[in-house]
């Protein structure tokens, strides 16, 4: 409570940071005496000559026009000199500041932004943007001054396109929302084992063929990038400030490669473009023919992209295949090198010493940080911040990755409709109370950090929308902690801002995650009938309200406030929404309170039993809500459950496709402890060691794509309330069961 009356407080002393919502935080903000008219009398001015001013205005208009219908005029017709008309906005140059530091100034007469580079330019309009709530056309903007500059220079997401693919006019639509987040560098994973997405003009086998993937259901699935679209995308990436740095992984992760090019390979058998997740084993070889390959390769990408740092990728390089190859041993041995991690190290080297040719420096995961790495080399850190550490002792620039910390392939909340994705829990706050500050490092140290990223993996983000969804807002998130200063950062006070960015997230037709405002619901049946406890991620009875109606209509600020259980009736549709104030944070949610919804529980309530590969997938036809699986061990507890009156059981499965590479730990998954022979979900009580209680044979489901209901069973009668365990007994590893939803009463 004491936390929201600081809230509060700081909203109404500082009320720009309320109604604004300048995302990220400014790094200095001071309140002047009045405010500043915007409508479409107002003038934008750019000096004559200036194409960076101009730039940063017209995109000020863009997006004005885009939020708020206000298409203001530019006019060049005044100099860079003090005079302008009144109720204008200026931009200017000023010298002196940082390369994308800005100031903009907000008077009741007249706005000014200015800036040393282009890129304070832009940022200075995009925060005057932000600066007028979107939606109106006219508005006041409070004066203030604002001095502001990033903390972190290389401000990241990466994009994973080659586990699925995105169209061009996806990217740039991530390029133009990374930029009005003030984000700057767009990683771009083009190459891995289940897809080659780059067109290189001098193998072109690399797209014909190791573009391509058949998945487990048969169907073909790639595409890739033209050199084409690439150039226009890194054209349209540099008017938005956003360097694009392309991912060329090797050694490993080089399986679509090596299809295409069996001579690459240093394994026996050519493998084809793989439609497995996980590591696979296959690596390129270390023959000079390889190096060759490689430098032409890179020398198309150093052609295609300005970026002064290539990722190298270099992660995950399980070296079976180089220990086993007659080959690659005798030019282990003939380099002098005694083991495969130098090996690596040889290979990283060879290609950097190739870039350094080219004006470029390497970037790779920090696997690559091996005795002897060249000193101009930037690590990527992804294991947790160990690597970003060491490598910042050792002299490297380093940007900070890491798993799971910014992984935003993992689910932001527990609610049923999040997309597919790894099972654990990333939420926004979680992004956004990650601290990049190593207290135990050095000055020497820190000034090694570049920045920090997050980290697109998109195995199971099969479409753009679901891309959206895991980006958004986290991304709002992590850009505040990419570029303000801790000082400034305040979780409630960036939960107000949101609000309005989600608007302008809806003007550009953005499929944001609400997860962080989304009311979910427990519901349990009582006596009087059914019993109802709302909730949000974000603590809304401390922070907003959750706000509902039990008439059919839609909720709003004026709707009832839930603050306590409700009981109701059998039958009651409630639907409800979070509000702070009078602003709608989520989308409206709503539940019919029948039999049913006490009764079901699906695969998110239940609690997996164990903790090895969580994972939510989608089960196969067009089933639209992913299953809570653990695929190491597909079995989910049930607690507390009623059985003095023999329940009835009904469950409802699907076959899941199990294409993962995990190498010996395959063997850890119990399989072949089947009696029938598709396998059946075992009942265990009190546990999952006690004998099976009851089992629903698999048959009835096996030969159906999607979730089948079983056949229900009666339990035994067992008197009070009991933990099931319920697990599938299957006799191969393919298919995997999930268990989708299950009912156990009357
Ligand atoms: C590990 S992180 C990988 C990726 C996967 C990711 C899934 C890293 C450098 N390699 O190949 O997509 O885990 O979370």
């Amino acid at each position: 409570m004491a936390a929201r009356a600081a809230t509060l407080f700081l909203s109404l002393a500082l009320p720009w940071a309320a109604r604004s919502g300048v995302i990220p935080a400014p790094a200095e903000v001071i309140p002047g005496v009045g405010s500043f008219n915007v409508g479409p009398g107002t003038v934008i001015q750019v000096p004559r000559g200036d194409r960076d001013a101009s730039a940063a205005a017209h995109y000020l208009v863009e997006l004005w026009t885009r939020t708020n219908a206000l298409e203001l005029p530019i006019s060049t017709a005044v100099a860079n000199s003090g005079t302008a008309n009144a109720d204008s906005i200026a931009f200017r140059r000023r010298r002196g500041l940082g390369p994308e530091a800005y100031e903009l100034d907000v008077a009741p007469q007249r706005i000014t932004v200015s800036a040393s580079s282009a890129a304070g330019l832009f940022y200075g309009a995009v925060t005057l943007w932000q600066l007028l709530p979107p939606g109106s056309a006219t508005g006041r903007i409070a004066a203030q001054s604002i001095h502001d500059a990033p903390v972190y220079a290389w401000r990241g997401l990466m994009l994973d396109s080659a586990r699925h693919m995105q169209s061009p006019a996806f990217i740039r639509s991530m390029i133009d929302w990374m930029a009005w987040h003030k984000l700057n560098v767009l990683h771009w994973h083009l190459t891995d084992d289940q897809g080659w997405r780059l067109e290189i003009r001098k193998y072109p086998r690399l797209t014909s063929v190791g573009a391509w993937r058949v998945e487990p259901n048969g169907e073909r699935y790639g595409g890739f990038y033209s050199q084409d679209e690439v150039r226009d995308i890194v054209r349209f990436a540099a008017t938005r400030h956003v360097q694009i740095v392309p991912e060329i992984d090797m050694p490993g992760h080089a399986t679509a490669a090596i299809a295409a090019y069996p001579t690459l390979s240093s394994g026996t058998a050519t493998p084809r473009v793989s439609a497995n997740w996980g590591v696979l084993n296959h690596l390129f070889n270390v023959e000079p023919e390889t190096f060759r390959f490689l430098d032409d390769v890179l020398a198309e990408v150093v052609d295609l992209f300005p970026s002064p740092i290539i990722h190298i990728g270099g992660d995950e390089a399980v070296k079976d295949e180089w220990q086993a190859s007659p080959q690659v041993r005798a030019r282990e041995r003939e380099l002098g090198f005694q083991n495969p991690d130098a090996l690596q190290a040889y290979f990283t080297q060879r290609i950097g010493t190739y870039l350094a040719t080219r004006g470029r420096r390497i970037i790779g995961w920090d696997e690559i940080l091996q005795p002897g790495l060249r000193k101009d080399a930037v690590i990527m850190s992804w294991h947790g911040v160990s690597g970003a550490q060491l490598a910042a002792a050792a002299g490297h620039d380093a940007v900070l990755a890491p798993d799971p910390g910014l992984y935003f392939d993992h689910r932001q909340s527990t609610l049923p409709n999040e997309p597919p994705g790894r099972l654990r829990v990333l939420s926004l706050e979680d992004v956004y109370r990650f601290a990049p500050q190593d207290p135990a490092q050095s000055d020497r140290e820190r000034a090694h950090v570049l920045g920090l990223q997050a980290n697109l993996w998109t195995e199971h983000m099969q479409t753009e929308e679901r891309v959206q969804w895991m980006a958004l807002p986290r991304a709002a998130a992590l850009a505040e902690v990419g570029w303000s200063p801790a000082a400034r950062r305040r979780w409630p006070d960036f939960l107000e801002r949101l609000v309005p960015q989600f608007a302008r997230y809806r003007a550009f037709g953005l499929n944001y995650a609400d997860s962080a405002f989304a009311p979910a619901a427990q519901i349990s049946s009582t006596s009087d009938g059914i019993s109802l406890t709302l909730s949000a991620q974000v603590d809304a009875v401390s922070f907003g309200d959750i706000r509902y109606t039990l008439d059919g209509t839609q909720p709003s600020a004026e709707s009832s406030r839930y603050s306590a259980p409700l009981t109701l009736p059998q039958g009651t549709l409630i639907r409800a929404a979070t509000f702070l104030g009078s602003e709608q944070a989520s989308r409206p949610w709503e539940k019919r309170l029948d039999a049913r919804a006490v009764l079901r529980r699906d695969s998110h309530d239940l609690e997996p039993c164990s903790d090895g590969i969580g994972l939510l997938l989608l089960a196969g036809g067009n089933q639209s809500r992913p299953l809570a699986v653990d695929i190491m061990n597909p079995c989910w507890m049930d607690r507390g459950i009623d059985l003095s009156k023999g329940p009835r059981i009904i469950a409802a499965v699907a076959p899941l496709p199990f294409n993962y590479e995990i190498g010996a730990d395959a063997a850890k998954i119990r399989v072949g402890d089947a009696r029938t022979p598709q396998g059946e979900l075992e009942i265990h009580v009190d546990g999952c060691g006690t004998p099976a209680l009851a089992f629903l044979p698999l048959a009835a489901a096996a030969d159906a794509p999607g979730v089948t209901t079983l056949p229900p069973q009666r339990l035994p009668a067992l008197s009070g309330r009991h933990d099931l365990c319920l697990r599938f007994a299957r006799p191969r590893l393919n298919p995997m069961w999930a268990l989708d939803w299950v009912e156990i009463g009357e």
